[in-house]
């Protein structure tokens, strides 16, 4: 079932910059909800080409800087929320399988704590589908919380604008915040709940500019990224430098993202990538999350560099390798990487839009 309460999903689809415009307007019949207290929503995953690396607030999740990242249009999540009646118990599905303990877990105490934000109670069923082309290696929380804070307040017909939504995606997880918003965003650190939110940058790029994922895997983390953040702010004796550069990387990316630069927009995403890694090997204990074909896909970046192919690589909280080239070389790198690393996955992304209302019609 829909939600046919009218959201105005095109200001939210297709608005260019943050507005103070409700997002929807209150319900006229709060007897009602749980009838009517239905809402899909979806969101598409972004990838940080300025990292978000730690926090200085855990439970608000406030970053100790700035972060920039592009929104992809292959990678999303749709979720839908529905209001129970009093009585009901909250559920959550993923992928049509009834999820407990774990994630739904901690979807349900994101649902509890958006409730007490706007004074609600009461349970919900939460039901998403991430949509991956590849392996579920590429599933994001990005994508999960943003589309999850907007079927959140579609159900209840919350009166929030896109910056209440990217705050409330926050709480879920920090990257989520960048989600509500298409093409390029930029997360403002800020120093409080208020404070803390992305805005869009450009969310229709004209930027000639793919992501080529390449699936090096296998198998878990070293270290989960919430955990990884926490051990390097604590004990990095290189941390504030990080902090010092990242803020100056994120003023750059602006202006190469304004410039419509692609080779400024790599270069950059690149180095701050391997400044993020060098730092987790500073952690008290030391860490890395490369791996053998980590270094491997590295080093045909370098190599196809040699030849005259522009191309850069951007790596996160995995093994995973993500690579910035232009449309017209975007067939040479994939098969580069088919020819030397065959065992790997590979998928192309380009932008994608900001978090809207639907989808989901599998659920
Ligand atoms: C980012 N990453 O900016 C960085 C770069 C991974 C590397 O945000 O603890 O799942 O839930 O706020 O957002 C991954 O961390 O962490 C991440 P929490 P999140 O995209």
């Amino acid at each position: 079932m829909q939600q046919t309460q009218p959201w105005p999903d095109q200001a939210l689809a297709s608005a260019r910059t943050v507005d103070e415009r409700p997002a929807a307007s209150r319900h006229d019949n709060p007897a009602q909800y749980w009838q009517e207290g239905v809402c899909t929503a979806t969101a598409h995953a972004n990838i940080a080409l300025v990292k978000y690396w730690g926090k200085k607030d855990a439970a608000l999740r406030l970053p100790t800087a700035d972060s920039v990242s592009m929104t992809v249009d292959g990678l999303y999540t749709t979720t839908r929320v529905r209001i129970l009646p009093r009585g009901g118990e909250f559920s959550f599905s993923l992928d049509g399988m009834e999820i407990k303990g774990g994630a739904a877990d901690r979807v349900h105490r994101y649902v509890d704590r958006l409730q007490r934000r706007f004074g609600l109670s009461g349970p919900v069923a939460v039901e998403s589908a991430n949509h991956v082309p590849t392996s579920a290696g590429l599933a994001s929380s990005s994508s999960a919380f943003a589309a999850l804070a907007l079927a959140f307040a579609g159900a209840y017909n919350l009166d929030v604008d896109r910056r209440e939504l990217s705050r409330m995606a926050r709480l879920g997880s920090g990257s989520a915040c960048r989600s509500v918003f298409g093409g390029f965003a930029r997360w403002f650190a800020g120093h409080d709940d208020s404070s803390s939110y992305a805005v869009p940058i450009d969310e229709h790029p004209d930027i000639d500019l793919r992501l080529v994922v390449v699936e090096v895997n296998t198998g878990p983390k070293p270290i989960g990224s919430t955990e990884a953040m926490e051990r390097v702010v604590r004990t990095s004796p290189y941390y504030g430098r990080w902090v010092e550069q990242t803020m100056r990387d994120n003023e750059e990316m602006l202006s190469a993202i304004a410039d419509a630069d692609f080779s400024h927009i790599g270069r950059l995403a690149q180095q701050n990538a391997l400044d993020m890694h060098a730092l987790n090997l500073t952690a008290r204990p030391g860490f890395t999350y490369f791996q053998a074909g980590t270094l491997k896909a590295m080093r045909i970046v370098r190599d196809l560099n040699a030849e005259g192919v522009e191309c850069y690589f951007t790596i996160d909280a995995g093994a995973n390798v993500k690579i910035l080239t232009r449309t017209a070389t975007t067939q040479l790198v994939r098969a580069r990487f088919a020819q030397e690393m065959p065992q790997a996955t590979v998928a192309t992304f380009g932008f994608g839009p900001a978090a809207h209302l639907g989808g989901g019609e599998e659920l």
